[in-house]
């Protein structure tokens, strides 16, 4: 195991020939064990460790232990020796491997040294070459590693999979010419070292001929990088992709699947019913983009007669799957075919029919290629067999049908057995579905007969349009088409800074459908624009000119505003103010929160509302013009929007369709936010979902509005966030001042008010902000047309925008806030200094797949909790409002969203900390994700989830500072834990004692409402 070799290695699925627990048992000397018990703390035998030790002691302390490491190798090859003797398997400290009179080798450690392996067998021995594996790293044994090389040896090169810039080697090549140099003398090998596979950078057998190769010429790179293109320092070595050492007879499948879709839980079943049923070997690998909705997955998997060393992926396959035919526009998936293989898609398309809807570029690889392609309608089949949308028992069995990986009805009768298996505890009915699924399958399953050439005229769309950023043209559309590996060194930025507003550029139509706007239904309320978490829905009021030129299908009706409310300034002309609701269709993710939230119903049909979800595909390309008209509408003027759902609705998001998951309850706070304070805001982000939805690349969602303003995002670390936050504050204020002393100073250039205007200007408001900027703009245009500004003091021109306030966002979530970053956040809310804080509460680690946090409610499962909660939440806003200087607020938008609006104005008006406590509802509390505003509902209406707010400001004027927003319960707890499967898990482990934590629930709610209720009253 290599420390460096990280995700390919702990995600790989092998086949592998386990060591029985008598063997292991045989490797543990008892003695050993016992002594090391002996040397346990314990009150009967009283030992003091951790001293504090002075110059006097400490050095030779330290080297007392020297005897250990000197004894460690020796231990080490005994204790290799036994296990060799107890099972066949033979291990060196140092293993060499390849031609006994090697001239070139290389030396490497981990995963990568078995694709070294394979590609020296596949040289031969007449290549004289060799590979030396480092068993033991430390304590590096120069003896063993001298005696392990072949004596013939002329060159060396030394792969590391980690970088330390600045070194003058990666340390295993430290330490490899420092053995040599200790050791051997004489004639010294030439030494060459190199980085590879950093990041899980794939490392192939082209890449170790490469080096190999290096290791010939007469004059090889001393420092060289393999498996990248470097264009700026050249270190990188040539490959040859087409070098393969895969071994014939062997089967290699790529699928292609959407997140979720069952693909790889099925490829994994087929390697459990290839690697245990059958003597071949069987190996998996999972590529995963980090999109949390409408991801692609890739799976690898290798079939054969012999134990499969192959940690790369596939790139010669002999089987293509492609579950979604979208992709086929969006990847190059056929790229991975070889020659002769099996292509199988998924499409609504007959076998007569599909040809001709492949574009020009997929049918060429198909017939150049000499592909066998076959179809299935795995979704009508699915439909028909009353499997839904569940697809991956069907492809799976064609896979088997048309692979000849195993006998047809051998593997039919398999996966069976496994369906059976897998399924038996959800009832007879979901077997007998899945057994239909599986023999319908083959009835449905048809080669297509492949044309002598290609015959469409019709050719890939670009991945992105050619109005996008010249950045996301070159660089983001590769990564898009999961072709990054390709991008050389220089397209990258070389300080980690990565440009916003590039989400909008993906354009991923993953939504089946979409919701369509009812212009009569409509009241103009805006809460579907509120509750979007992908900011797909979108409403504007505009002057009724706006409209010339618009598509014949976009919508629009007159606004209906209260007098004086109008968001839009005709100044004195006769226009009218119109309003829109438009949705982005190809970004919308089709999660209905929208609809849900709508509550404009027809009378006469109550299913019937003012937004409906209706299929995607008929309505995309007039939705997508209407939405592009739509956004070259005016934006709001910001001065006019009343602090309302509604108007603030009015604002534009400058977070928008990120890859959260569809529904996501963490994502309208974010949006929110942006439209509140966006064009100032600097946001710290704490590492979870909201750092992957919010700053995982390809795309980011943070963008820009027409001036170029936006949200400034950065992430440091998960448990430092807080204090990083504190940080950009901190430096933010230093900016400011350091602009007011540069303004004094020039005052007695600039016009007599203006100084003083800027240093004394109130930004409580939007106007007040407006016209800041529009002072320093003209304070800027002042100090560029003095032609005796030195060039330095362009510099001020810089530091005048800190003039303008910004607004210092603390985002992360549960995990982080109460957890790891809790001590941080604590330190930061005593600091007093003027940041927002925003925990999205979604009650456990949503981001790593649902470990429990300090917010994890009592009663409920999670990781880490497999018997349900037996703790209660941690109240966090209790804790901040006893500093009494915080202003402290809980809030869930689904349940009161004017209670959440005016939490975030007052938190960001407040002058010293805030803390916002959101409520996100979460893919992790097993529901329907269309239903989190019910349950947010239900949260706050049974108490579980009260809204207040505590303002320090109130107890100015003599009131308590805690307001409670919610009313007093209407619901029981019992109630909401009764229709989520986080609680509904914890009742079938054990009803007793669930029944018991639900009155444990109910008790803790009733004593935290009294307490609240007491300190609204009382004051704090
Ligand atoms: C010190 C540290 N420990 C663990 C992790 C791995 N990690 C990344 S995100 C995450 C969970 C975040 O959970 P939470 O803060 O509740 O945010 P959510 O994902 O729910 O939005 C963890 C454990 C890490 N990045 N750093
Ligand atoms: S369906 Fe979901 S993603 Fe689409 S517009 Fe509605 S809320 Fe937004
Ligand atoms: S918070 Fe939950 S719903 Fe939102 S992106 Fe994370 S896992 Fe998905």
């Amino acid at each position: 195991m290599h420390f460096f070799d990280g995700f390919r290695t702990s995600h790989e699925l092998q086949k592998i020939a386990a060591v029985d627990g008598a063997t292991v048992r045989a490797m543990v000397d008892d003695s050993l064990v016992a002594a090391h018990r002996a040397r346990a703390l314990t009150p009967d035998r009283p030992v003091v460790r951790g001293t504090a030790q002075n110059p006097d002691v400490f050095f030779q302390n330290r080297e007392a232990v020297n005897g250990f490491y000197l004894n460690t190798p020796a231990a080490v090859q005994r204790a290799m020796d036994r296990f060799a003797r107890l099972t066949g398997r033979a291990h060196r400290l140092f293993e060499y491997h390849g031609a006994p009179d090697a001239e070139r080798v290389i030396v490497m450690m981990g995963s990568g040294a078995e694709t070294a392996q394979a590609t020296v067998d596949a040289l031969g021995a007449a290549a004289k070459v060799g590979i030396l594996t480092v068993k033991l790293f430390r304590p590096f044994s120069i003896a063993d590693f001298v005696a392990a090389l072949p004596s013939t040896v002329r060159a060396i090169a030394v792969l590391d999979r980690t970088k330390e810039p600045g070194a003058i080697g990666e340390p295993l090549y430290q330490d490899v010419v420092t053995a040599l140099a200790q050791q051997r003398g004489g004639a010294f090998p030439l030494v060459i070292g190199g980085r590879y596979g950093l990041g899980s950078k794939e490392f192939s057998p082209a890449m170790v001929k490469a080096v190999f190769d290096e290791l010939a010429k007469p004059d090889p790179r001393r420092e060289f990088t393999v498996g990248i293109v470097d264009d700026v320092t050249r270190l990188s070595l040539k490959v040859d992709e087409r070098f393969t050492v895969e071994p014939a007879g062997s089967v290699r499948a790529v699928f292609f699947g959407l997140g979720a879709d069952g693909t790889v839980g099925a490829n994994k079943n087929s390697i459990k019913i290839i690697g245990e049923e059958t003597d071949n070997w069987a190996q998996g690998y999972f590529v995963y983009d980090s999109k949390k909705s409408g991801a692609v997955t890739i799976s690898h998997l290798r079939f054969g007669p012999t134990p499969i060393a192959a940690p790369y992926l596939v790139s010669g396959a002999s089987f293509v799957g492609c579950h979604q035919s979208t992709f086929l526009e969006r990847y190059d998936v056929l790229e991975c075919a070889e020659p002769g293989a099996v292509f199988l898609l998924n499409t609504t398309h007959g076998p007569d029919a599909i040809w001709d809807e492949l574009p020009f570029e997929v049918q060429e690889q198909i017939v150049d290629k000499r592909l066998r392609f076959y179809v299935i309608d795995a979704y009508a089949v699915a439909r028909a067999t009353g499997m839904g949308t569940r697809i991956n028992t069907i492809m799976q069995t064609c896979f088997f049908a048309i692979s000849g990986v195993l006998p047809r009805d051998s593997a039919i009768a398999h996966i069976k057995g496994t369906i059976e298996k897998t399924y038996a505890k959800r009832g007879k009915g979901v077997v007998r579905r899945n057994f239909e699924a599986v023999d319908a399958t083959l009835a449905h399953l048809f080669e297509v007969v492949v044309p002598a050439s290609p015959t469409a005229s019709r050719h890939l769309p670009p991945i992105v349009p050619d109005a996008a950023p010249d950045f996301v043209k070159r660089v983001t559309a590769l990564m898009l088409a999961n072709q990054g590996d390709r991008l050389p060194v220089s397209a990258f930025p070389v300080d980690g800074t990565w440009p916003t507003g590039t989400a909008k550029w993906e354009k991923r139509n993953i939504a089946t459908e979409i919701p369509v706007w009812d212009t009569q239904l409509c009241i103009q309320c805006n809460k579907c624009a509120l509750v979007c978490p992908h900011a797909a829905i979108r409403v504007k009021v505009y002057d009724s000119d706006c409209l010339v030129g618009a598509p014949t299908t976009f919508k629009h009706v007159p606004f209906k505003s209260a007098p004086g409310s109008d968001p839009v300034d005709h100044h004195g002309s006769n226009l009218t103010s119109i309003y829109t609701v438009q949705v982005a269709p190809e970004d919308c993710t089709g999660c209905s929160l929208c609809v849900m939230m709508c509550p404009a119903k027809d009378k006469t049909h109550p299913e019937h509302r003012a937004i409906d979800m209706l299929p995607q595909a008929p309505l995309r390309e007039a939705e997508r013009d209407n939405y592009r008209f739509f956004l070259d509408l005016p934006e709001a003027d910001r001065t006019r929007i009343k602090p309302d759902v509604k108007s603030t609705q009015f604002l534009e998001p400058l977070f928008e369709y990120s890859g959260a998951c569809a529904g996501c309850g963490e994502t309208p706070y974010i949006k929110l936010m942006t439209q509140l304070f966006g064009d100032r805001a600097l946001i710290a982000n704490a590492t979870g979902c909201s750092s992957i939805f919010g700053g995982n690349l390809p795309t980011t969602p943070y963008t820009t509005n027409r001036d170029g303003r936006g949200p400034a995002w950065a992430n440091s670390l998960f448990e430092d966030n807080a204090e990083f936050g504190l940080g950009l504050r901190l430096s933010v204020d230093q900016h400011a001042a350091r602009a007011r002393g540069l303004l004094e100073e020039r005052a007695s250039q600039l016009p007599a008010g203006l100084v003083d205007a800027i240093l004394t200007a109130d930004q409580s408001s939007e106007a007040g902000i407006r016209t800041q900027r529009e002072r320093v703009a003209e304070v800027r245009r002042l100090l560029r047309a003095d032609t005796l500004v030195r060039p330095c003091d362009e510099l001020a021109h810089d530091w005048l925008n800190y003039l303008v306030k910004k607004s210092v966002w603390i985002v992360g979530g549960d995990g982080w806030a109460y957890d790891i970053g809790y001590g941080g956040l604590d330190h930061v809310l005593a600091s007093g200094a003027n940041v927002n804080i925003l925990v999205l509460d979604t009650e456990v680690y949503s981001n790593t797949g649902g470990q429990q946090s300090k917010a994890t409610p009592l009663g409920a499962t999670a990781k880490f909790a497999s018997a349900g909660k037996r703790a209660g939440k941690k109240d966090l806003g209790l804790i901040a409002m006893t500093y009494g200087n915080v202003y402290v607020a809980q809030v869930a938008f689904g349940a009161k969203d004017a209670q959440t609006v005016k939490a975030f104005l007052e938190a960001e008006s407040y002058e010293g900390p805030s803390l916002i406590i959101a409520y996100g509802h979460c893919i992790a509390h097993g529901y329907d994700m269309a239903l989190g505003l019910e349950h947010q509902r239900l949260a706050a209406d049974s108490g579980y989830w009260p809204l207040y707010r505590f303002d320090p400001r109130r107890e100015v004027s003599g009131e308590a500072p805690l307001v409670v927003d919610s009313t007093p319960p209407k619901r029981d707890v019992g109630d909401l834990m009764a229709v989520e499967s986080r609680f509904q898990a914890t009742d079938q482990h054990d009803h007793e004692q669930y029944a018991a934590l639900v009155d444990r629930a109910r008790h803790q709610i009733t004593k935290r409402l009294t307490l609240y209720r007491e300190l609204a009253t009382r004051g704090h």
